[in-house]
């Protein structure tokens, strides 16, 4: 067959983009070639609709291998009894723990999107807005913080059957103790989905939220650095049967019940090559290499911020605990969606994100997010960030200048050439 040039001459221009740029979208990384080597093999070809020993295909054998070891290593990393590793998504993910735990119609509780959380958590143009009835929690105004107090007077007010946190754009540790006291006095369960922060609560270096949410999502393309999917775990799955008994009246674990609301539930066949590259990413999770990695994601974010405080750039809460920080540009007096497209001209990749009490639409927007997972897979420490903290400033205190813009991209790709991306490739 004649090879599809058309389509490879695009992804070979994908690779040159990815290489000269700054990427600082919080929620991208850059997966290690024997991730992308699995996700783009064999096992691509391969049905297993069901789980590892009980598929509704023949030929599973071997990819039964994968999955299990992608969930024992995944089970190694967070202390967990339980994993499905299975979900396509992160937004998958919480479609099928909530199909698990929920009935229509249920009443939920979330962090606002506005306020940095995610359409996943009730946003009424998500599916987990139009079934279920939202309910929202939001910020302080003035730290910035979760507001705490607000969570629990919305779930005592609504009662809600599952209270959310976890968020994607909020730059703070979160007490998961405090919202599963108010859990516990309301009767809700509690999801934490940890799709952001996840590597970097895998190396303690976040409060865990195993012993405190009953059920934990997460996306595994982010801090995790693997390839795009999602998982649901459980640090104790019998402690959360809650009474919960078949048709026979035998006690039922949630692991059972999660298995099937992912399968058949929500999705049919599992993508076993992406399970495989799971599988990888998890291994290299488990290595010390990964700890001084996400130790460098959390010292570079902090020094980012810091450094973008200094040029007078309001942080929102004042500065990062994880890997990210959202800014609200309105004292820039540049919107987000002008700051995106600026920082575009100079080969700098964000994301324009409302800020909390935005005056502005989804589409404008007052604030930019900044994320350094993948900046710091490419191997930059603390004393790269002030050239791109002066690089971002220089693009948008020069908005309309495109002599200025012109140059900024050619510094930024000098900069980026010391930071070599994937050199098997060529
Ligand atoms: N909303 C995506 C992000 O944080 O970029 C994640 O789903």
């Amino acid at each position: 067959m004649q090879r599809d040039t058309l389509v490879f001459d695009i992804i070979r221009e994908e690779l040159i983009r990815q290489r000269r740029g700054i990427e600082l979208i919080a929620s991208e990384n850059f997966t290690s070639l024997q991730v992308m080597q699995a996700t783009g093999g064999v096992m691509a070809n391969k049905y297993a609709e069901g789980y590892p020993g009980r598929r509704y295909y023949g030929g599973c054998e071997i990819v039964d291998k994968t999955e299990t070891l992608a969930i024992d290593r995944l089970k190694e990393i967070f202390g967990l009894e339980y994993a499905n590793v299975q979900p396509h998504s992160g937004a998958q993910a919480n479609a099928a723990l909530m199909l698990a735990i929920l009935q229509p119609g249920d009443a939920i509780l979330g962090l606002d999107l506005s306020m940095g959380g995610h359409l996943t958590h009730g946003s009424a143009v998500n599916f987990s807005g139009k079934i279920y009835s939202p309910h929202f929690y939001g910020v302080v105004k003035e730290t910035g913080l979760i507001d705490y107090e607000m969570l629990e007077s919305q779930a005592r007010a609504h009662k809600p059957k599952l209270i959310f946190c976890g968020a994607s754009a909020y730059s703070r540790d979160i007490d998961y103790a405090r919202i599963r006291k108010v859990s516990d006095e309301v009767g809700a369960f509690v999801l934490a989905d940890i799709a952001h922060p996840a590597g970097l609560i895998a190396k303690g270096l976040l409060s865990s939220p195993f012993n405190h949410c009953h059920f934990v999502t997460s996306t595994t393309h982010k801090t995790l650095r693997g390839p795009r999917g999602g998982v649901i775990m459980m640090a104790k799955d019998g402690e959360n049967t809650l009474g919960l008994k078949d048709m026979k009246g035998n006690l039922r674990l949630w692991s059972n019940v999660i298995d099937m609301a992912v399968f058949p539930g929500t999705q049919g066949g599992p993508l076993e090559h992406v399970i495989a590259a799971k599988a990888v990413a998890f291994g290299e999770i488990l290595t010390d290499e990964f700890t001084v990695y996400a130790k460098q994601v959390q010292s570079n974010a902090q020094v980012m911020a810091a450094a973008f405080v200094a040029k007078g750039y309001e942080i929102i809460s004042g500065g990062t605990d994880n890997h990210l920080m959202l800014i609200d540009l309105r004292n820039k007096n540049i919107s987000g969606k002008k700051a995106e497209q600026v920082l575009g001209h100079a080969d700098i990749t964000a994301n324009k994100n409302m800020v909390p009490y935005d005056d502005k639409s989804a589409f404008v927007t007052s604030g930019i997010r900044f994320g350094v997972a993948a900046i710091t897979t490419r191997g930059m420490t603390e004393g790269h960030i002030p050239f791109i903290v002066e690089a971002i400033d220089t693009a948008l205190m020069n908005a309309d200048n495109e002599t200025v813009l012109a140059n900024t991209k050619k510094e930024v790709n000098k900069f980026m050439e010391q930071f070599v991306l994937y050199p098997e490739l060529g």
